[in-house]
């Protein structure tokens, strides 16, 4: 049975040869003196030792980064093919983010939207990888990657409907939590609240990518994911799928060093998620998430081998949630606020950025102040339009809840409504002044009593 193994090497030659090996550990298992067992390539060693680190010699995985936190491209670091027009729009697409996230998150503090989450510091990550991406691969995000979207040019009011469930949006028809995008035209899965579940998901959606013949070796699914939601058995099972029944599904975990309140040294023992890679047989590499060039580089190549072998890649990219987890939390009841102040100012990813472009004379401060005052101005606009929009029809609420014909639960809660709406719709007075944020005002219940 175990036919693989030498076992003929006379003892004495043996233990000359041991001692050889003891000199390095490399040398030790590379010798395969031994052989292996036959369901396995790993040599035999007659050593008792553990090992606790995937790179070897007890090292962490290394970081790779191409800018300094000051926007100068490292020694030996290759920069990616950027022109001016390239690295301008990855910029500006970065810096309307936070414009957003300030506005909406003070709007929600006004009360005039339920829910928001902000992606403050992790512009780079976000930007980046969407920037590496075709405008066809199938994206499922976790809630903090609206700047994909963006990146894709959805636009604001598209945003701004989603956010105030107006009857314009289109895709989750005022029945989602606000950041809750979707897009079917610019193939953004629909965000969904329950952690994780998205992971193995995209590796059905690679999956199937893999079998149409026309989308295989040309798109992959990918798959953002927070070092929290790593914690899931879902990840688990997406990463086995994705190895086991080999998919084009490229996995970026935004490692931004919180789950809500619990730091990611409480999620994890080992070299943070992209040590995980290699023990389901993935392509890893982990990034400076705060360095959009890196992020850039790491996610271009990770998606060439996707689409190129057909099988799954994780990138982590290292960053930090210099936001609240949303607007349901304050985060400083669990961290310091100086903390979060040093790590704003720390390899921060849009002044590294900036002082990257502004080197080539490709950004001034000129420049900086025109675009802002014109992103304020268009997501205003686009805020107070949203505002004025009225909510889907009440009906709309029942509809698309499960695929297929409405089943019967469903339509029972829907005559119920209909029955109380018809009661009291409008002699009772609160019901009246809801009813009347709805397009139609629940006509198409009261009527026909
Ligand atoms: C299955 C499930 N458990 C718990 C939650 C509550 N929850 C929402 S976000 C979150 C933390 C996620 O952290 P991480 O994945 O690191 O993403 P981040 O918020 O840092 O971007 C938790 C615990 C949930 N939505 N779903
Ligand atoms: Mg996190």
């Amino acid at each position: 049975m175990f036919g693989a193994v030498r076992t003929s090497i006379p003892r004495t030659r043996r233990v000359f040869a041991d001692r050889r090996f003891l000199s390095s550990t490399v040398s030790r298992f590379s010798a395969d003196q031994h052989g292996h067992l036959p369901t396995t390539q790993s040599p035999i060693t007659p050593h008792l030792e553990f090992f606790n680190s995937v790179v070897g010699g007890g090292k962490g995985i290394p970081t790779y980064r191409v800018l300094d936190g000051v926007g100068n491209p490292l020694d030996g670091a290759q920069l990616p093919e950027l022109d001016e027009a390239l690295a301008r729009r990855m910029y500006e697409n970065m810096t309307r983010l936070p414009i957003i996230d300030n506005l909406l998150y003070n709007v929600q503090r006004q009360g005039k939207i339920a829910f928001y989450m902000t992606c403050y510091g992790e512009e780079a990550t976000i930007v980046g990888s969407a920037a590496a991406l075709a405008s066809d691969d199938e994206v499922l995000g976790q809630y903090r990657e609206m700047g994909v979207l963006l990146w894709r040019g959805f636009s604001y009011d598209s945003v701004m409907n989603q956010c105030f469930g107006t009857h314009e949006d289109a895709a989750t028809k005022g029945k989602q939590m606000p950041v809750h995008f979707g897009s079917r035209e610019l193939h953004f899965h629909t965000i969904s609240s329950p952690l994780a579940t998205q992971i193995p998901q995209a590796a059905g959606v690679g999956y199937a990518l893999k079998r149409d013949p026309l989308r295989r070796g040309k798109n992959c699914a990918v798959v953002y994911f927070g070092e929290g939601a790593a914690s899931e058995g879902d990840f688990h099972a997406g990463m086995l799928l994705a190895s086991t029944i080999p998919s084009p599904t490229l996995f970026i975990c935004r490692n931004n060093g919180f789950a809500i309140s619990t730091p990611a040294s409480e999620q994890y023992h080992g070299d943070g998620i992209a040590s995980r890679g290699p023990g389901y047989g993935v392509h890893t590499i982990r990034v400076d998430g705060n360095d959009v060039l890196a992020v850039y580089n790491a996610v271009r190549e990770a998606r060439r081998r996707c689409i190129e072998e057909g099988r799954a890649v994780l990138v982590e990219a290292m960053t930090y949630r210099v936001g609240h987890h949303s607007t349901s939390d304050d985060s400083f009841a669990y961290r310091p606020r100086q903390e979060v102040e040093n790590r704003k100012r720390l390899d921060n990813p849009l002044a590294r950025f900036r002082m990257f472009l502004e080197a080539r004379g490709w950004w001034s401060a000129e420049k900086e102040d025109v675009y802002k005052a014109q992103v304020r101005d268009e997501v205003m606009k686009a805020m107070r339009r949203a505002e004025g929009l009225p909510r889907p029809p009440v009906e709309e609420m029942f509809n698309d809840v499960y695929g297929g014909e409405m089943p019967w639960n469903v339509k029972e809660q829907k005559e119920d409504l209909k029955r109380l709406l018809k009661k009291y719709g409008d002699v009772y007075e609160p019901w009246r002044t809801e009813l009347r944020k709805y397009k139609g005002e629940g006509k198409e219940f009261l009527e026909g009593r």
